[in-house]
């Protein structure tokens, strides 16, 4: 047991000290998320530190987001990772020779990435550098730089992974959502039956950094990189990867949330750039429409992921089916049906002495207080929901994660995730998005 509220804390050490952390993890143009563990640029996460280094370095926030484009497909794909082949002290598992990426038409010739994405929050980060910067002219001319960038990936995704022009996206590899293990994706994994002949021969490293009972199970590394296999064998050919029935297709909810929050503030950026909004406003819309309509779960009060091949919901209750709240998608009366959910034991309840909000409800039998995102506190889920509930006008609670994230930070250190009941941190030390992220909330 603890008491959050007593402890001295001295938070200007704390910031220096996250401040710190990102100097290490710069690796000039870009933030590493942890020496060793994850020695690349992945494509979330910069975004993430984008809206760390707004608060006290913008020319970083841009050189960040700037190299993240320039990893961009000509389709317009954000790939997840821009490999950074000068680190000879990792040995990161898939790196770009897995990924074969090098030799397509659509690949870039200068950087090597990887063939998937992640959730598309650059323009949120974006918007957010623009409304912070001290430098706004400065500021402004990066906009207009990285406008044309942005506008493709929005693109690219409604006309490459909206097939059914339903509003709603969908991923096709568990990476590509930023929760790699979650128990959204246990079922459709486990009806993947592979021999052992259909999956390529390769070594994870990540257990070698890591505690490997923290990490996902080997049989969910199997059909990752199965998946890898099935991409790079059509040549990242969309058309051919859905036709050719691909296994794992999935409309996520934080995926389109991110979209739908960051198409809105595509529109802004366009609005300020005197350019026209109104395609993406449309496009926000009706993505916001359709997570309200297709991914709402009015039995357990939030909202659960789509298996794309055949419209089923995927009953699964994670902190992330709250995270509409930070795209203004919910009613203010459907958020309070979700609040009742989210004030309880099965996350984190106010006055329980609870250590900010796990990945997923504690009550189901699957939960765990340190697989990874199978239950783990994680700073990025944390904050989101923070930001999404102060514009329903949460206070107590927004105050509680706060001092939360602030107690783990100081008892712990800046880890990739927590134990929600002791606070211990797990996974990669010094991780990049915590320090980032802690610095914008301390703001
Ligand atoms: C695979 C870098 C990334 C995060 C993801 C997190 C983890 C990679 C891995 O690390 O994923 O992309 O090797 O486990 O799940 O959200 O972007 O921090």
């Amino acid at each position: 047991s603890f008491d959050i509220f007593e402890r001295q804390i001295d938070i200007k050490s704390l910031i220096n000290e996250a401040k710190r952390i990102l100097d290490q993890n710069w690796m000039n143009g870009f933030t590493r998320p942890a020496r060793k563990m994850y020695p690349h640029q992945w494509s979330w996460d910069s975004a993430f530190m984008a809206i760390g280094y707004a608060t006290y370095r913008q020319e970083r926030a841009e050189e960040e987001l700037q190299r993240l484009f320039s990893g961009q497909w000509s389709n317009g794909m954000v790939p997840h990772i821009i490999f950074n082949d000068n680190d000879k002290e990792s040995d990161y598992f898939p790196g770009s020779d897995f990924w074969q990426t090098e030799h397509l038409s659509q690949s870039p010739n200068t950087v090597s990435t990887s063939g998937i994405c992640q959730p598309p929050i650059h323009a949120t980060a974006i918007r957010h550098l623009l409304e912070t910067a001290h430098d706004r002219r400065q500021a402004q001319s990066f906009a207009k730089d990285v406008f044309p960038s942005l506008k493709a990936w929005h693109s690219f995704l409604y006309r490459e992974r909206d097939p059914n022009d339903e509003g709603l996206v969908y991923i096709r590899h568990p990476w590509s959502s930023g929760q790699d293990n979650s128990p959204n994706w246990d079922h459709i994994l486990q009806q993947i039956n592979l021999s052992q002949e259909q999956i390529p021969s390769y070594e994870r490293t990540d257990n070698k950094h890591n505690d490997s009972s923290e990490r996902p199970s080997n049989r969910s590394y199997d059909r990752y990189i199965y998946l890898v296999d099935f991409f790079r064998k059509r040549g990242y050919n969309e058309d051919k990867i859905r036709r050719d029935g691909c296994p794992f297709l999935v409309q996520d909810v934080l995926f389109n949330t991110l979209l739908c929050r960051a198409g809105r503030d595509l529109a802004q950026i366009a609005e300020w750039l005197g350019k026209d909004p109104s395609p993406f406003y449309k496009q926000a819309k009706k993505t916001a429409k359709s997570i309200n309509k297709n991914m709402w779960d009015k039995n357990h009060n939030i909202y659960v992921d789509l298996d794309w091949r055949n419209g089923e919901k995927i009953d699964v209750y994670m902190l992330s089916g709250f995270l509409p709240l930070f795209a203004n998608v919910p009613s203010p009366a459907r958020s309070e049906q979700m609040f009742s959910y989210l004030n309880t034991q099965s996350f984190c309840q106010l006055k329980k002495n609870c250590l900010a909000v796990p990945s997923y409800d504690r009550q189901q039998p699957k939960y765990s207080d340190q697989k990874y995102w199978r239950g783990p506190i994680w700073i990025n889920l944390n904050w989101l929901l923070y930001k999404g509930l102060a514009q329903y006008g949460h206070r107590e609670y927004d105050k509680l994660i706060k001092q939360t994230i602030i107690y783990l930070v100081q008892k712990s250190g800046f880890h990739e995730f927590y134990n929600p009941k002791t606070g211990e941190g797990y996974g990669a030390e010094k991780f990049s998005w915590t320090a980032a992220l802690f610095l914008d909330i301390l703001n």
